[in-house]
């Protein structure tokens, strides 16, 4: 294996940065190494899988357990969440926690200490592929509690938009498992070495080139998008012939935090639109617990993330599990899709015989 002597670890990367701070308690390094900590454990669960019987819908001979979202649980789902708030409820950093497995805020039990920092995840994002082993993650995001925000902790405290998060970040379990991290200050990527049990970082400074030719979009929505993301998708399909003039290739790996680590890692835009699918959700992905941690790295990374209309930090949450549509990627991409919704659409409608009878827009 090869050794380096001089990687550095999570926990160094944490206090060497603190040290900008002096005025810092400390708090906020000891959150994230319990965030580390729980990604370890999830890492783990996941590399066991069904060795340890880990695979397979949760409660099964119940007839399983559905959450909030209306998805089916699966075991790993309710392992992870469980994993977020044992490794999590005690340290005395938090006020309360939310999840995408919870249907409302978790109080920090008593007997433990309260802290002022709100902590919102994903256990398991993408866990829908976890029976057929393709690489899943974790996703976190870390707001301040208002000073005098009271207790029990109710969903108003978490409604914050995501330019307030302190911090944001992902663990993946690929081949190897990572850490991807920001505190707003860029973007830093630690591997989890297997045999110390520790995170080296091993990519200091991980920066999104602003230009690709590479898209992600789950494409069997495509008669439900609306009319710019058509147009998007349909001019890079049309590649060098089209008025894009380049070739462009296409991933769906249906893992979000699969696909915000190759653009990451090689640029590329990701696309979950507002569609027209199910009008009672706007879009598939969830503010607080996805598109807020996933929008902050892309933008501390020189990336984008939009709504498509607006950036997705501005949004202003209305309520703890909302979905929303979602672009994020490579900055010159995204603004481009930007651009196409803000153009008026009514010239092109008539253009294109699918918007021709019935206009597919909301505003
Ligand atoms: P999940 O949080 O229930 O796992 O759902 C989110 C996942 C994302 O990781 C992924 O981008 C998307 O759902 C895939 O959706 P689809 O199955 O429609 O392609
Ligand atoms: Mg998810």
């Amino acid at each position: 294996m090869p050794f380096r002597t001089n990687r550095t670890t999570l926990t160094q990367y944490l206090i060497e940065e603190r040290r900008r701070y002096p005025g810092a308690s400390g708090d906020f390094n000891a959150l994230i190494l319990d965030v580390a900590m729980a990604c370890k454990q999830i890492s783990k669960a996941v590399a066991y899988g069904e060795l340890a019987g880990l695979h397979g819908e949760h409660n099964a001979e119940e007839g399983g357990s559905i959450n909030i979202q209306g998805e089916a649980q699966k075991k790993l789902d309710v392992l992870s969440n469980d994993l977020f708030i044992k490794t999590n409820e005690w340290g005395g950093h938090l006020l309360g926690m939310a999840s995408e497995e919870m249907d409302d805020p978790l109080d920090i039990p008593e007997g433990y200490p309260k802290g002022r920092y709100l902590l919102v995840f994903d256990p398991l994002d993408g866990s829908s592929n976890i029976d057929v082993n393709v690489s899943v993650g974790s996703i976190f995001s870390i707001l301040r509690a208002a000073d005098d925000e009271p207790t029990p902790i109710s969903h108003e405290a978490f409604l914050q938009p995501g330019s307030k998060q302190v911090a944001a970040g992902y663990a993946l379990y690929g081949p190897s498992t990572m850490l991807i991290l920001t505190v707003g200050n860029g973007v830093v990527g630690f591997t989890l070495d297997p045999t110390l049990g520790e995170f080296m970082l091993t990519h200091p400074n991980l920066t999104i080139p602003e230009d690709t030719q590479e898209f992600a979009i789950n494409t069997s929505n495509s008669r439900f998008w609306e009319a710019p993301v058509k147009r998007y998708v349909d001019e890079c399909l049309a590649g060098k012939t089209g008025p894009r003039g380049k070739d462009f290739n296409m991933r769906w790996i249906a893992s979000m935090v699969a696909e915000a680590h190759r653009i990451l890692m090689r640029g590329g835009v990701f696309m979950y639109p507002r569609d027209t699918k199910d009008p009672s959700k706007a879009g598939k992905l969830r503010l607080l617990y996805e598109a807020n941690p996933v929008g902050m790295i892309m933008e501390q990374a020189g990336g984008r993330a939009s709504t498509g209309h607006v950036p997705v930090l501005d949004v202003k949450p209305s309520g703890l599990h909302q979905r929303i549509g979602l672009v994020f990627g490579s900055k010159n991409e995204v603004e481009r899709i930007e651009r196409y919704h803000a153009e008026p659409q009514k010239s092109r409608d008539s253009e294109i015989p699918l918007f021709a009878e019935r206009s597919l827009f909301r505003d």
